[in-house]
């Protein structure tokens, strides 16, 4: 069954883990994987006679007949466990990079997510900064991170410093900070084009009064990357907000240092004083 495809199964398990740590009411948030050629082969007996072509509007030589796998758009990643062939499906790009057609899934006239485009810009980006190595996107509107966006100035550097003082383990985790995307209309080329071009330097983007994009080589990590950065903005809303607005103190700059040297994790220099 092609639910038991491991990468099938693993993309399916992260739609569900993110529903139960609430991060998905409705139809929010989105997820895609980069398929390595082994698991398309693995898949490709399950492949249903391939759809017409649809063309995205943004283009990506690197990405070229790769095959995704992608959740639904409008569809809830609640059930996606459930009923994976009209939540989920996989496509296939065209060989100029600019178009995707389903072979899988996708069921009774459903399309990828509304936010293939940004997915697909943000694959190019991560694939090409790593060596291949990256394959997952994956979007989520984290509540405790949202409501950091309407109490701090939208720059990486104030993101990345509140996040890393939230948490210890935080620097080791994202050693790179994240980067901001100011208010944008979701869904198009155009924030797709902001989020991929923050890309090329991080591993997470902020959506102000929207969400987390967070990108990784596999489920685990990717997973674990939103998990650590909404967890660390929730400390950082509670201390805040028990503390009346002031933070009495903090891990200190050195203190970041002495976790960077330890771990042996190199800190973006930017964003210590
Ligand atoms: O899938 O989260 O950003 C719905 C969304 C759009
Ligand atoms: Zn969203």
């Amino acid at each position: 069954m092609m639910t038991e495809i491991p990468a099938v199964r693993g993309f399916i398990r992260m739609c569900t883990d993110g529903w139960e740590q609430g991060w998905h009411e409705r139809n929010g948030g989105n997820l895609t994987y980069r398929m390595k050629p082994e698991e398309v082969e693995q898949c490709r007996p399950f492949f249903t006679a391939p759809r017409e072509w649809n063309s995205m509007g943004v283009q990506a030589d690197n990405l070229k007949s790769e095959y995704f796998i992608t959740t639904g758009s409008g569809k809830f990643l609640r059930n996606v466990q459930d009923d994976p062939e009209h939540n989920i499906g996989i496509v296939e790009i065209n060989d100029t990079g600019d178009s995707w057609r389903i072979v899988w899934g996708l069921e009774n006239g459903a399309r990828p997510t509304s936010e293939f485009p940004s997915h697909f810009m943000n694959h190019s980006v991560r694939k090409a900064a790593t060596n291949g190595a990256y394959r997952v996107i994956y979007h989520a509107h984290t509540p405790s991170l949202i409501a950091m966006t309407y109490i701090m100035p939208l720059t990486a550097r104030d993101f990345t410093r509140a996040l890393w003082q939230s948490a210890t383990e935080c620097p080791v985790v994202f050693p790179g900070g994240v980067g901001v995307v100011p208010w944008m209309v979701p869904g198009g080329a155009d924030i797709a084009m902001a989020t991929s071009e923050l890309m090329k330097k991080y591993d997470a983007a902020v959506w102000a009064h929207h969400g987390l994009f967070v990108s990784g080589p596999d489920y685990d990590i990717t997973f674990g990357l939103m998990h650590t950065i909404e967890k660390a903005a929730q400390i950082y809303m509670l201390a805040i907000t028990a503390g009346g607005g002031k933070i009495r103190q903090t891990i200190t700059d050195d203190n970041l240092r002495a976790i960077a040297k330890e771990f042996g994790v190199e800190l973006n220099e930017e964003f210590l004083n």
